[in-house]
C-alpha cells in the first residue's frame, strides 16, 4: 500500500510551475510503483466549481493524468476545499473520483486515517466559517451548476488574476498560533472518532505532530501549501512522511 496526500496547490493556470510539477507528480502515481491511493485534500485549484467545460479544458493535462490513474484502479478521493466546490457532477460521474464535503475515516493497511480539508481547524475564523456556510447553500449550488459557460469563464479569469494577498500573507502571519490550532484540533477530534492519523490542509502550514492517546501514538499531519513548498505526504504500512515534489 502506498497512499499519497496533496492539498492547497491553488493552481490558477496550467502554465505555472506548480501545474507542471503536479503533472509530473501524477505521472509518477502508477500501479507498477505500488501506489494504491491518491487523496486530493482540497484547494487543488484556486477556482473550480461544478462541471463547467471552462475548467475541464483549462486543466486538461491534469484531468488526463487523473483519468489514467483511475483506469489503473488506483483509488482517487477528492475532498472539496473552499476554492473547489460542487465537484461530484464531473469528478465522480465522469472521472470516477469519489468526492467528500466533510471528514471521512479510511482503513489503510491497518491504519485508521481521518482526512478532511481542514477548514474547521480555526474556530476564530468567523468570517470564513460564515462564507463556508453561504457557499454551501442550495441557492449557490444551483448558481454554480447552472451559470452559463461564458459567465464561468469570466469568473475564472477574474479568480486567476485576483490578488494572492490573503493566501500568501494573512494566512502565514502567525505560524506558531496556527500550529497550535492544528494540534488542538487533532487532540479534540480523537475524542470524537478513533484514528491513527489525521490529515488536514487549508491553513498552509506544513506540520507533523504526534501525541499519545490511551495506549496509542496518534499522528497529526497538515499538508501545507505548494505556494510555499510543493510536497506530498506518503503513507505506507511502515508509516508516513513528506516527499518533496
Ligand atoms: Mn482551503
Amino acid at each position: 500500500m502506498i497512499a499519497y496526500f496533496v492539498s492547497d496547490i491553488h493552481l490558477r493556470s496550467i502554465q505555472e510551475v506548480n501545474a507542471r510539477l503536479l503533472v509530473r507528480f501524477l505521472k509518477s502515481v502508477t500501479k507498477k510503483d505500488g501506489v494504491t491511493h491518491l487523496f486530493f485534500v482540497g484547494d487543488i485549484f484556486d477556482f473550480w466549481i461544478s462541471d463547467h467545460k471552462y475548467f475541464i479544458e483549462k486543466f486538461e493535462p491534469i484531468i488526463n493524468e487523473v483519468q489514467r490513474i483511475v483506469s489503473e484502479d488506483i483509488v482517487v478521493y477528492y475532498f472539496e476545499g473552499n476554492h473547489d466546490l460542487y465537484l461530484s457532477s464531473y469528478w465522480t460521474d465522469r472521472l470516477g473520483v469519489k468526492v467528500f464535503k466533510d471528514h471521512e475515516v479510511f482503513q489503510l493497511n491497518g491504519f485508521k486515517v481521518r482526512v478532511e480539508h481542514g477548514d474547521l481547524i480555526d474556530p476564530e475564523d468567523k468570517g470564513y466559517l460564515f462564507l463556508r456556510k453561504v457557499l454551501r447553500t442550495p441557492v449557490i449550488e444551483y448558481v454554480a451548476h447552472n451559470s452559463p459557460e461564458k459567465f464561468i469563464a469570466k469568473l475564472g479569469e477574474k479568480a486567476s488574476q485576483a490578488s494572492r494577498y490573503y493566501t500568501t500573507n494573512v494566512k502565514t502571519q502567525r505560524v506558531e498560533e496556527t500550529i497550535d490550532k492544528i494540534h488542538t484540533y487533532a487532540q479534540k477530534k480523537i475524542k470524537e472518532t478513533e484514528f491513527d492519523f489525521i490529515v488536514t490542509g487549508h491553513v498552509h502550514v506544513r506540520d507533523e505532530f504526534s501525541f499519545v492517546w490511551g495506549e496509542k501514538r496518534i499522528q497529526s499531519v497538515n499538508l501545507g501549501s505548494w505556494m510555499q513548498h510543493p510536497s506530498a505526504y506518503r503513507l505506507t504500512e511502515k508509516g508516513g512522511g513528506f516527499v518533496d515534489i
